[in-house]
C-alpha cells in the first residue's frame, strides 16, 4: 500500500489547533488545507462532502476522513505511539479515563468556550448575550477548578509528562482569556499555558496558523474569530 500524506482541514485560532499540534508533535510530513470561514467555505458542498457537520478539524487519513478532535487525537496516538500523544496502555479502564478526559475537553469545556466567546451565536435576542456569557463564565470556572487543582500539584494534566490534552487545555485557555476571561482566576492554568506554549510543536502550529492568516489576508478574508482580541 502506498502511504498517503495526511491532510488536515483547519482554520487558524480554532480548535483544529489541537490536531495541528498533534501532527507537529508526530513530526512526519502532512498537508494542511485552509477552510476560509469568512468565505463560507465550511458550508460549501466540497467541504460538506469531507465533513458533513461543516466544522474543523477534519483529517484525511489513508483509511478515510476522521472528524472530531477527540477521535482524531485517539487515532493519531494509536497510529504513532512513539510520539507519546496520550499515555494509552491497552488497559480498558486506564484508556477509558483518557477518552473521558478528551470528552471533557470537547464535550464539556468547548461548548462553554463557544458560549463565553460568541454568546450571540445561538440567540435570536442579542440582549440575552451578557446573560449567556456570564452563565458560561460561571460554568467554566466550575469545570476548570478541578483541572487547576491538578495543575497545582503537577506540571501536566496527565502527571509529569506532556500529552496532547495539555495542548487542548491551552487552546481553551487561549480562547477564553482572549475574550476577557480573567487569567488571575486560575494561576496554575495560566502557568500551564505558558509552559505548553514553549513546546516546539505548539510553536510550529502557531507558525502554520500565521501563514494561514497571511493567506487569508491576501484574499481579503482575515479571520478574526468574533470577540477574540489576540
Ligand atoms: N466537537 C467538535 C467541535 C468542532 C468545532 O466546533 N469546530 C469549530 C471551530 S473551533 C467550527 O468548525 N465551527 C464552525 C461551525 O460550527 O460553523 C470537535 O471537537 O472537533
Amino acid at each position: 500500500m502506498t502511504e498517503t500524506m495526511p491532510i488536515l482541514y483547519f482554520a487558524p485560532s480554532t480548535c483544529a489547533r489541537v490536531t495541528l499540534t498533534a501532527l507537529e508533535e508526530i513530526g512526519q510530513p502532512f498537508e494542511t488545507k485552509l477552510v476560509a470561514f469568512m468565505a463560507g467555505e465550511h458550508r460549501s458542498p466540497d467541504y460538506l462532502a469531507i465533513n458533513p457537520a461543516g466544522k474543523v478539524p477534519a483529517l484525511q487519513t489513508e483509511a478515510g476522513v476522521l472528524t472530531q478532535n477527540g477521535a482524531i487525537l485517539l487515532y493519531l496516538a494509536r497510529t504513532h505511539p512513539e510520539a507519546n500523544l496520550l499515555p494509552l496502555s491497552g488497559d480498558p479502564h486506564g484508556d477509558s479515563l483518557i477518552v473521558s478526559a478528551l470528552f471533557r475537553m470537547s464535550g464539556d469545556l468547548h461548548p462553554l468556550v463557544t458560549r463565553f466567546v460568541i454568546p450571540g451565536l445561538m440567540l435570536s435576542d442579542p440582549a440575552a448575550s451578557p446573560h449567556v456569557r456570564s452563565k458560561a463564565e460561571e460554568l467554566l470556572k466550575l469545570q476548570l477548578a478541578p483541572l487547576a487543582a491538578q495543575l497545582d500539584k503537577q506540571d501536566w494534566l496527565m502527571g509529569d509528562r506532556w500529552s496532547i490534552l495539555d495542548a487542548y487545555l491551552a487552546w481553551i485557555w487561549f480562547r477564553i482569556t482572549g475574550a476577557g476571561f480573567d487569567p488571575a482566576a486560575f494561576p496554575s492554568i495560566a502557568g500551564h499555558y505558558a509552559r505548553a506554549g514553549e513546546r516546539p510543536s505548539a510553536k510550529a502550529a502557531l507558525q502554520r496558523e500565521a501563514r494561514a492568516q497571511e493567506e487569508l489576508a491576501a484574499r481579503g478574508l482575515a479571520f478574526v474569530p468574533p470577540d477574540i482580541k489576540k
